[in-house]
């Protein structure tokens, strides 16, 4: 008996006040229904109606059992093609699907997939601090904790941020780093300011001032985010040579991909790639000519499970390991998809995590368990997670909670010293 689409909806909920996006697929067995995250969390609503306006009527009658068929069907469907939005809403069906069949072959995804490579998932997490001390102290925090690998950022991203009406030269900042910012004109918009050079200068002096202390058996990464002018990329990344980082993430936006050739000449540092793609355009070069080291796609944001699994396959091919976007912006449904690939995939490099606060597993019952550095999924059936809905309801998209005031996103309102917006 056949078992088809009897409905398409997408859930948009902010139980830790990130808004999160996970479709449901229901089918006409009843009570088998699958999950899957489509969290675009700066264009929710956006993927709500690509979801509910133009999948739910393509997809309602259809057979759950032809996830491939499903795909190919929803990623032309829209005749153009590849943007965030649309394949979000892609990916939410896609990993109901993948959850379904999982269901109904009473499996977890990964044994669905081939089964285990490894028996738990090592992540990495964040340190951050307002000066190399505190960031050191985290460091310490996160090890006691039995996290293996360390992200180390300074003020978040660009260096401690500061508003534009900040006076010249003024400590806005704890970190020394910050009184060499240039300032900004008169009339200078709002913004969050930040000054390259400042940036680059403080995070060389940060890492010099870990290896004093942790040595190097500790492995440390590094998030640029896109912020730096390509050639200051290909040097920041030759200065950060003798602290041997286990990778240095997102050095480029993906504009400059062709870039990543001359960081490649001048720089022996292990190079991490892909949050912000969603077209294989943007990957195939990177990985075909060994470009980049670790492939960072956030998979909702590429289409799913789906495309996720040929991705991954296409690295494997040349060398490449899988390092899934594992941010606040994944929904607890996008985490356990990431660590059911990461447990199969002979090609896993490592997870970034970056925790479920409560009251996510309450809303999320079967969320990821890390337990020692190391990531567990349940062995039910699917992803193994499911919604509890009405308490999702109880947390609305709303200003309060959300982080966008207004719904206007404010932290990729990145400006240069002199009021110049830049990638954020
Ligand atoms: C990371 C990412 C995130 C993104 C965020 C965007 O490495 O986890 O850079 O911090 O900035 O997911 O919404
Ligand atoms: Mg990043």
């Amino acid at each position: 008996m056949t078992v088809t689409i009897t409905d398409v909806r997408c859930i948009l909920t902010a139980p830790a006040g990130i808004g999160l996006a996970i479709v449901k697929v229901e089918t006409s067995d009843a009570g088998l229904y699958g999950l899957g995250c489509a969290t675009f969390t700066q264009r929710l609503t956006a993927v709500k109606a690509a979801v509910e306006d133009y999948l739910r009527p393509l997809l309602i009658g259809r057979d759950v059992a032809r996830i491939e068929d499903i795909w190919q069907l929803c990623y032309q469907n829209s005749y153009w093609r590849n943007s965030p939005v649309l394949n979000n809403a892609i990916s939410g069906v896609d990993q109901a699907l993948w959850d379904i069949k999982g269901k109904q072959a009473n499996l977890p995804l990964y044994d669905l997939l081939g089964g285990k490579s490894r028996d738990g998932v090592a992540v990495y997490r964040h340190a951050d601090g307002r000066d190399p001390q505190e960031v050191l102290d985290n460091v310490y925090r996160l090890k006691a904790q039995g996290i293996m690998y360390i992200r180390c950022q300074l003020g978040g991203y660009g260096g401690p941020a500061r508003r534009a009406d900040a006076r010249p030269y003024d400590n806005v900042g704890v970190y020394g780093g910050i009184k060499g910012q240039a300032r900004s004109p008169e009339g200078a918009l709002e913004g969050e300011y930040y000054d390259p050079d400042v940036y680059m200068r403080s995070v060389i002096e940060m890492f010099d001032f870990l290896r004093s202390k942790l040595g190097f058996e500790t492995p440390l990464l590094h998030d640029v985010h896109e912020r730096l002018p390509p050639i200051e990329a290909v040097r920041f990344a030759k200065l950060l040579e003798p602290y041997r980082l286990f990778f240095l993430e997102d050095p480029l936006p993906p504009e400059h991909i062709e870039w990543f050739r001359r960081i490649r000449q001048h720089a022996a540092v292990p190079l991490a790639m892909g949050e912000l793609f969603t077209h294989p355009l943007e990957w195939k070069p990177l990985i075909t000519e060994q470009l980049i080291d670790f492939i960072r796609v956030h998979i909702s944001a590429i289409g799913g499970i789906t495309p996720a699994r040929k991705l991954a396959a296409l690295c494997e091919a040349f060398g490449v390991r899988t390092a899934w976007h594992g941010p606040g912006d994944v929904s607890p449904v996008g985490h356990a998809a990431n660590v059911h690939l990461d447990l199969h995939l002979h090609n896993f490099g490592i997870q970034e995590f970056s925790g479920l606060p409560d009251p996510l597993p309450e809303v999320f019952p079967g969320c990821p368990e890390l337990r020692d550095g190391y990531l567990y999924v349940s062995d039910r059936p699917g992803l193994g997670i499911d919604i509890n809905e009405s308490l999702a309801a109880k947390y609305p998209l709303h200003d309060e909670m959300s982080q966008f005031k207004g719904g206007v996103v404010r932290w990729t309102q990145s400006r240069l010293p002199d009021g110049t917006l830049w990638r954020p």
